[in-house]
């Protein structure tokens, strides 16, 4: 089911616009509104699922094709040479403030670690 107010389901439905780098029947992937780096993309299912925590085994290939979205990206966006980082903030204390699971996709510069 998809909350009304899902700001990550209306991208998906473009409902509200996105620079979409990359779609199929599964996923969506745009860039972030807010970028922490000079690439920074996200990947998102089609389908309303809440987090990380909540993809379970009956998501079946989701799995799957939100870990080659991220791998897609990163080709179309140049990163992967230099590589990049895949996210998920998962819940309050990962960070997580968009409560639809995103894959976040950084790079195009050295990234720090540990994160803060
Ligand atoms: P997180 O904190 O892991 O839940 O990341 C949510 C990300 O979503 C954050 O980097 C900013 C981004 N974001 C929030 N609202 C929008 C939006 O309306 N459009 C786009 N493109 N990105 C958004």
């Amino acid at each position: 089911m998809s909350p009304p107010a899902c700001i990550f389901c209306r991208i998906a439905k473009h409902e509200i616009p996105a620079r979409v780098v990359l779609e199929d029947d599964d996923v969506i992937a745009f860039h972030d509104l807010s970028p922490q780096a000079p690439v920074h993309a996200l990947v998102i299912p089609k389908a309303h699922v809440v987090s990380l925590d909540e993809l379970t085994p009956e998501h079946g290939a989701l799995h799957l094709s939100l870990l080659q979205g991220a791998r897609r990206v990163a080709r179309e966006l140049g990163l992967t040479e230099g590589g990049y980082r895949v996210v998920a903030n998962t819940g309050r204390d990962g960070g997580q403030s968009v409560f639809h699971l995103h894959l976040h996709v950084l790079g195009g510069r050295p990234l720090g670690w540990p994160p803060g």
